[in-house]
């Protein structure tokens, strides 16, 4: 009898669908699974039996409603069916009270949130359930997903891990902070399909955007727009300029749970404030979360190209002191994140890992957001493929112009086809080592080093410019600790018949994070000869009371020298920019969860003011704090 028939409860069993879906931890409340792969319902009936051969049951999903007759199958397709949703019932288990239903989406089914309607018709009535929600997210394990990863261990480190490392400092001297991802803290999973929802695209058309999130590549538009906050209702302000007090300091973020909740719960208010490392982290953890494998990667001494022709301009006095006039800039690194997918929208050869940069530069189609752009596309030089390929070129492979001018005249270029992007890394899988990525972003092609002579010269009574003679290169010896003494080394090799008297003027700014260099605070020059055919090396040493007052601990310096032929003007230029490293702090855990936080002071004077402070994630309720009084401490948690 199934007159009276009426549904009961619906059982979503989300501990089994959570296990074999690889998504707990993701959800309290709701049911969360990936595409592509069954899920199982279990239906419970009041008021007679359930007869499938008579009964007709139709699911309803999503808005907008996606229909499903439920059939029966011997068993439910492993697979599933790639266009069609599937609702599934075991022979076996007609007749009864309940029924277990394995219900499976087509694995281009759309990213987000579904409504889950059950509509029971029998011969006598119809009646519909609305009986709750269930999020569908992407599926790297599933090899027709366009992000499918087919290493396990990459899938556990870009997709599950909720825990990695950011790089910065500068290429001599990397430095490392933690970040949490957590994307299984509350809230977290709800701000990302709320971003989804709040996203110009579906403000606009929510049916087309539905069908399109089917997509990665159109996810990752979307979603790398919303990271900041410019033209939409996105997550992060970014700012750059030292004064954060309505806010929070960018370095002071340890993870991407915070700002996420923040964003959610202040009603998609931007929160304050972003720096590309940031920027990177939250877009990372949104993509995780959506199931695409996702990486963080820093790339030091990455340029700003502000209009896309792959050069970077910087203009130099004969004293070595580099000038504010180019818009173009060089960051001492850069953070954006790498997304695993398919292109199905190009040629062959452009799968795989895609360069995403949510941090706001330069508009991309009228907005601020930049790629996908296929990593091949940049070791491989092809300009036209989409997305912003010339301007993520010229961030890792471009060439700096430098040139010397002197009176509004041009005493010297040189073109440097290696000081961009000297290194490009990323958190090794499964360990905490950095992985070095630089040989998938820059191409086999060695681009010469030019070196160009100014114009207006060439009788063959003066001397043969010396800039076809002399090589010259800038190093610095070690790597520099802050509070210590800076050597620098000056190699000038000789190639000329002619005995040479030269000027030497060395200089070091100090540079903010992405701007140009402040005036010079320390100078050194020297007068020199070179013999014919000979080697020449020079020193200098930056004292620590030269650069106590002026810098600080992660302080970025240009240091260029010039050397310049006191017949002609003519001058060449080397440049070299550095960061300092800290003497290190020691930590060492005893047990009963006693710390010991060692800091030796090793500078010639007493630190005064100096706050160290700890910080310990569900060990410790807040940061805490200490003043350092003497020049050795020692503090016991
Ligand atoms: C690149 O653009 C700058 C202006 O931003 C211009 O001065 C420079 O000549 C251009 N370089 C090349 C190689 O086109
Ligand atoms: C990174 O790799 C590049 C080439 O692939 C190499 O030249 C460079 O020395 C490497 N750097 C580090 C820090 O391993
Ligand atoms: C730096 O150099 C000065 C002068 O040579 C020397 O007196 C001082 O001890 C050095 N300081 C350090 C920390 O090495
Ligand atoms: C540049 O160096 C020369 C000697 O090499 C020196 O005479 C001159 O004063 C220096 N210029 C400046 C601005 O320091
Ligand atoms: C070199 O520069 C100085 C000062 O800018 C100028 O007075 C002199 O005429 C220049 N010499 C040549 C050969 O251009
Ligand atoms: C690069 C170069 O030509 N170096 C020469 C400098 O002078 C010495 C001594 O004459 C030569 O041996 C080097 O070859």
């Amino acid at each position: 009898t199934e007159g009276n028939l009426r549904l009961r409860l619906v059982n979503f069993e989300h501990k089994e669908n959570h296990i074999s879906h690889e998504t707990q931890g993701l959800s309290e409340n709701h049911l969360v699974v990936r595409r592509g792969k069954p899920f199982k319902l279990t239906l419970m009936f009041g008021g007679g039996t359930w007869n499938p051969r008579t009964a007709s049951h139709l699911l309803m999903l999503g808005s907008p409603f996606i229909f499903c007759k439920l059939i029966f199958i011997e068993a439910p397709s492993k697979s599933g069916d790639l266009q069609r949703w599937s609702a599934a019932v075991h022979p076996g288990e007609s007749r009864s009270q309940s029924v277990t239903v394995n219900i499976c989406s087509p694995v281009l089914s759309s990213v987000g949130v579904y409504q889950l309607v059950v509509q029971i018709e029998t011969m006598q009535n119809k009646q519909t359930y609305a009986v709750g929600t269930f999020i569908l997210l992407c599926n790297p394990w599933h090899q027709d997903d366009p992000v499918y990863m087919p290493v396990k261990e990459q899938i556990e480190e870009y997709v599950k891990s909720d825990y990695g490392w950011v790089y910065f400092g500068s290429s001599a001297n990397v430095q490392s902070r933690p970040w949490l991802f957590g994307q299984y803290e509350s809230g977290v999973l709800e701000a990302c399909l709320t971003l989804l929802q709040v996203s110009p695209q579906h403000q606009r058309d929510s049916n087309k955007d539905y069908i399109l999130r089917t997509d990665p590549v159109y996810l990752s538009l979307v979603i790398c727009a919303m990271i900041n906050s410019k033209d939409d209702q996105g997550i992060l302000l970014g700012k750059w300029d030292n004064d954060y007090s309505d806010g929070v300091k960018p370095t002071d973020w340890t993870g991407s749970a915070d700002i996420l909740q923040q964003w959610l719960s202040s009603k998609f208010k931007p929160v304050r404030y972003g720096q590309c490392w940031v920027f990177a982290s939250v877009l990372c953890t949104v993509m995780r979360v959506l199931g695409i494998p996702s990486r963080v990667v820093t790339v030091f001494d990455a340029a700003h190209d502000t209009n896309a022709n792959t050069t970077i301009e910087e203009y130099y006095t004969t004293t070595g002191e580099k000038l504010g006039w180019s818009r173009d800039s060089i960051w001492n690194f850069h953070v954006w994140v790498e997304c695993w997918m398919r292109r199905s929208d190009l040629s062959p050869g452009f799968d795989g890992w895609q360069v995403v940069d949510p941090t706001p530069q330069e508009l991309s189609r009228g907005v601020y957001r930049c790629g996908p752009c296929p990593v091949a596309a940049i070791r491989e030089r092809c300009l036209l493929v989409p997305y912003d390929t010339p301007f993520l070129y010229a961030s890792v492979d471009g060439d700096v112009h430098r040139v010397i001018v002197d009176n509004g005249h041009v005493v010297g270029e040189t073109l440097d086809s290696k000081a961009v992007g000297r290194l490009i890394c990323t958190k090794s899988v499964g360990s905490s080592c950095l992985s070095n990525l630089t040989h998938s972003y820059k191409g086999l092609k060695s681009k010469k080093a030019l070196i160009t002579k100014p114009k207006a010269r060439q009788t063959s009574a003066e001397p043969t410019p010396m800039s076809e003679d002399e090589e010259m290169s800038l190093t610095i010896e070690g790597s520099p600790v802050f509070g210590k003494n800076i050597s620098f080394c000056v190699k000038v090799t000789n190639r000329s018949s002619q005995m040479r008297t030269l000027r030497e003027n060395f200089s070091t700014q100090l540079k903010e994070y992405n701007r140009n260099p402040q005036h010079s605070f320390w100078t050194a020059h020297k007068e020199i000869s070179i013999q014919p055919y000979k080697d020449l090396t020079l020193y200098h040493t930056l004292h620590y009371s030269d650069y106590e007052s002026t810098l600080a601990a992660d302080s970025v310096v240009n240091a260029a020298v010039v050397l310049q032929d006191p017949r002609t003007n003519e001058s060449i230029l080397s440049a070299q920019e550095f960061s300092m490293s800290c003497v290190p702090i020691e930590m060492e855990v005893k047990r009963h969860q006693t710390a010991h936080v060692t800091f030796t002071n090793q500078l010639d004077k007493v630190l005064s003011g100096a706050v160290l402070s700890v910080e310990g994630s569900g060990l410790l309720q807040q940061k805490q704090e200490t003043r350092l009084v003497y020049s050795q401490s020692v503090i016991q948690l």
